[in-house]
């Protein structure tokens, strides 16, 4: 194992055993959420793995060492420091690790985390992706080059307007990565339970979320696999709302030059205040629905 993968007693011992374990990522708690919300949202969702059979593992990075599997109180830490924390992807790593810094993980980092650890499912928010205006900036999320490479399951509830979801989509087609609509023929998009976007296949149970996963890595085919689960009907945010918060942030992102790494936490963060409390309820229930549904599958995969 290497010297900086640090897992907890708990999930070293259920991944010993061939239980359950579902992946969790710490950018939502650090970057994505107001405190003390992220905290609670955060032992909420890892009671939800529980309650459904499986053990949950919140990843992060802690004084150079990649936890798979973090404490109630390192949660408590990681909300509590908020934005003050590192937003890790990829190329973050190295410096983080040498430097015994600490680093909340992104969908990228988490992925990566979660297979040196051996977990294979992963449940977040959403993903990020190719951004509105890539031809010209060239944003394209780590994530979407993760999903091509890292073998492991990821559920979310799609991917927010803020990006350009049908350039997504081309994206994760070109690099092989299937994305799967969990009852639904629709790209979710996060708040909303619409996109006008058709996902690759529809799969309406664990058990056959299961067996894809389990296909694909049987043929050695490298990479992950999307899963795109709907928010609830009742806690979906209208759509007209939701799409006029988009189009401010996205000109007021654009009217101060945001950029890089910033973008996606500067985008997000503008809708959350134009939006105020109902976003962030529609974002604690879908993760919460998204925990759930991974609890299910990782059981499923485990009984494969
Ligand atoms: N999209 C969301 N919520 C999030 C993120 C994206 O709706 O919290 C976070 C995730 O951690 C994701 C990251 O992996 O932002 C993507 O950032 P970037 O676009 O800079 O790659
Ligand atoms: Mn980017």
């Amino acid at each position: 194992m290497n010297q900086y993968l640090s897992i907890s007693p708990e999930v070293q011992e259920a991944l010993q055993a061939g239980k359950p374990v579902v992946a969790l990522e710490s950018t939502i708690i650090s970057h994505g959420m107001p405190y003390p919300q992220n905290v609670e949202t955060a032992l909420r969702v890892e009671q939800t793995i529980r309650d459904n059979g499986a053990v949950p593992a919140t990843i992060a990075i802690l004084g150079g060492k990649l936890k798979a599997g973090c404490t109630a109180e390192e949660i408590e830490y990681l909300g509590k420091k908020g934005t003050e924390i590192t937003k890790a992807s990829r190329r973050d790593l190295p410096v983080l690790l040498a430097r015994g810094a600490d680093g909340a993980t992104t969908v990228t980092t988490t992925m990566i985390i979660a297979a040196m650890a051996g977990i294979r499912v992963f449940a977040t928010g959403g993903i990020g992706g190719v951004h509105r205006g890539a031809q010209q900036t060239f944003d394209i999320s780590a994530d979407l080059e993760e999903l091509a490479q890292t073998p492991v399951m990821v559920i979310c509830a799609g991917a927010k307007s803020i990006l350009d979801l049908g350039l997504t989509l081309e994206y994760l087609e070109t690099k092989g990565v299937p994305v799967i609509g969990y009852r639904t023929d629709e790209l979710p998009a996060f708040y909303t339970r619409h996109s006008g976007f058709r996902v690759d296949y529809r799969i309406d149970s664990p058990e056959e979320l299961a067996a894809a996963f389990r296909a694909k890595t049987d043929c050695g085919l490298k990479g992950g696999m999307l899963v795109t689960n709907p928010i609830p009907e009742q806690y979906s945010m209208p759509e007209d709302v939701i799409n006029a918060a988009i189009r401010q942030a996205l000109a007021e992102a654009d009217k101060k030059g945001v950029h890089g790494k910033q973008c996606t936490p500067f985008l997000l963060a503008k809708v959350k205040e134009l939006t105020g409390g109902d976003s962030l309820e529609a974002n604690i229930r879908l993760v919460l629905n998204n925990a759930r549904l991974a609890a299910l599958t990782a059981t499923a995969l485990s009984e494969l």
